[in-house]
């Protein structure tokens, strides 16, 4: 082999070793599809694995979006969850016609690629806290000037350490399962062929719980 032949083979195999061996210690690759009224991103355990690509603040941002990550079972699915408000009132479209109190919906499933089987859906198993809540007085929907003091808002930090794998989510709310009608559903929703057992949720408060916190664990088939 000539000196300026080895000196590739040598460089294209450290460009291997550097990118092929995360892949080969991955004991798992995903895809995840999400359809979100109007935002989510996901965490596998405390690694970031994606968020929607169309900005909360786009108007009717309903498309569906399709991630694709490397993990081990169990899966420790995490999901941030928002939807959209102008403010902390909890409402949108504020100070025109429109205004009101806009509402949520959510559904997802995983797929395994090596079995091409779904092994993760969203149902009334995944586990919600609500950590922000508004308006608590949704009358202030129809006041020409709504502010937070007379809407009212609940506003939590997120806790500590919610992404571990050990978190204790038994003081957090089973979601609700929603029909298509009750949600809404449109635009991107349309694009996924969703497993049967794929359901769309949300918490109890489709309208005034607009960020959500939700977990779902998953261990190996
Ligand atoms: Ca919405
Ligand atoms: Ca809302």
């Amino acid at each position: 082999m000539k000196p300026s032949t080895r000196h590739l083979a040598q460089r294209l195999a450290g460009a291997c070793l550097a990118a092929c061996l995360p892949l080969a210690a991955a004991a798992g690759q995903f895809k995840a599809e999400v359809w979100v009224d109007n935002w989510f991103s996901l965490h596998v355990g405390e690694r970031f694995v994606g968020e929607d690509s169309v900005p909360i603040t786009t108007e009717r941002s309903f498309n569906a979006e399709t991630l694709r990550f490397d993990a081990d079972y169990p899966l420790v699915l995490n999901f941030t969850i928002k939807d959209f408000k102008q403010n902390d009132t909890g409402l949108e479209y504020i100070g025109s016609p429109r205004q009101q109190i806009g509402d949520g919906g959510f559904i997802m499933q995983v797929t395994d690629a090596a079995t091409q089987k779904v092994v993760a859906v969203s149902s009334s198993a995944v586990k919600c806290l609500v950590i922000h809540k508004a308006p608590l007085n949704p009358s202030c929907v129809s006041s020409s000037q709504p502010t937070v003091a007379s809407c009212g808002a609940t506003i939590l930090e997120e806790p500590a350490n919610w992404k571990a794998a050990d978190f204790d989510t038994s003081g957090w709310q089973s979601a609700t399962v929603y029909s298509a009608a009750d949600i809404g559903v449109k635009d991107g929703y349309h694009d996924i062929s969703w497993d049967p057992a794929a359901r769309l949720i949300w918490t109890t408060d489709l309208k005034a719980d607009n960020t959500l916190l939700c977990k779902l664990t998953v261990t190996a088939p």
